[in-house]
């Protein structure tokens, strides 16, 4: 339910009855996360001005470079999150091994998870390129008051219970989804209020916006090969248009108003992909296929596959639903 002009904060409200496991719980969750996004918007927006672009010196558990801005907003969602008492236990991207929440409380009532990509695209930020915050929300699964277990992180995506991002580009959206369709609020910095700017966001079922890395072309498996000379063909609506921005949130938010495909598929340098299941990709295929789009693997549901690992990685396929199963259908032709 939404009315034009509705903050963050009055939707959340609004619409909390209307999720099942409704405790008001959940409300100050996004609450919170809505707070430490509009922290982190305000040092992404000056990342030029002050001495906080370039690395921190250090790397993540990926072996990538850590951007200051990665570290920053990894600190600033891990205190938000923790000083409200609200989670139980937090994964992070930034994070080797997951962060339990006053796990010695046995009142610690506590009974949702999050698991977050704090800036996703960091590799952008030098170069004042749109990144994002990716986030993830469960329900434990471990008796509450207990210590959380790597067991209450590794679900399926399909238990998600709301997932959102946060896009800091020409503006700064927050976009999430609870279960019941996903609507997108566009921050007005000059009172730090998001307004619902996109109420029931819904992909397009077709388009001709096609997002992939073409420089691994040579490595990619023959299906996807495959599919981008069909995106590059002279027919009908073809030629599509290849637009690749290089940070996951923007490609999605522009395919998902557009209409459009990502793909970030396996090759000999990333076998099993690049993308992270648990805080990348289950997170932005929870909200494809409440927006009516799909996302797979090339041959699997993305939300059915069992997780294994906090950081493992899968190869990605989303967007448009008639785009992804074009994709699909070149890739299972060549398994056959
Ligand atoms: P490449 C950013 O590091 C990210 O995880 C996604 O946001 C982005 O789409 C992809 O990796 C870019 O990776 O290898 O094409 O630079």
């Amino acid at each position: 339910m939404s009315k034009p002009n509705q903050t963050l904060g009055e939707f959340i409200i609004e619409n909390q009855t209307s999720f099942k496991y409704t405790s008001g719980e959940l409300s100050r969750l996004l609450n919170s996360i809505r707070l430490a996004a509009k922290v982190v918007n305000h040092e992404v927006n000056k990342a030029g001005l002050v001495d906080i672009i370039g690395n921190a010196g250090d790397t993540n558990i990926q072996g990538e470079d850590q951007q200051k801005l990665d570290v920053y907003a990894n600190d600033k969602f891990i205190q938000t999150l923790t000083k409200r008492n609200i989670v139980c236990g937090i994964a992070s991207e930034e994070e080797d091994d997951f962060i339990a929440i006053n796990s010695q409380d046995e009142n610690n009532q506590n009974k949702y998870v999050v698991l977050i990509d704090p800036l996703d695209g960091s590799s952008n930020i030098d170069v004042n390129v749109s990144v994002g915050t990716i986030f993830s929300i469960y329900r434990r699964v471990t008796p509450l008051g207990t210590p959380v277990t790597l067991e209450d992180f590794l679900q399926k995506g399909s238990a998600q219970v709301a997932a959102g991002y946060v896009v800091y580009g020409t503006s700064t959206m927050l976009v999430y989804t609870t279960g019941d369709g996903v609507n997108g609020f566009t921050l007005n910095p000059a009172i730090g209020s998001y307004y619902l700017s996109h109420p029931n966001m819904e992909f397009p079922k077709d388009g001709n916006i096609y997002s992939v890395n073409e420089g691994n072309y040579s490595d990619f498996p023959i299906g996807i090969k495959k599919y981008i000379k069909y995106c590059q063909q002279d027919e009908g609506e073809r030629p599509y248009t290849s637009r690749y921005i290089g940070s996951l949130v923007s490609d999605f938010h522009r395919n998902m108003i557009k209409g459009g495909i990502y793909m970030y598929p396996k090759s000999s340098k990333n076998p099993k992909g690049k993308l992270r299941l648990l805080y990348e990709c289950n997170p932005i295929a929870f909200i494809a296929e409440q927006a009516n789009g799909k996302a797979s693997d090339g041959f699997t549901r993305i939300m059915d596959i069992t997780p294994t690992e906090l950081h493992e990685r899968v190869p990605f396929i989303c967007g448009s639903v008639n785009m992804v199963e074009k994709a699909e259908e070149f890739m299972r032709n060549e398994e056959k």
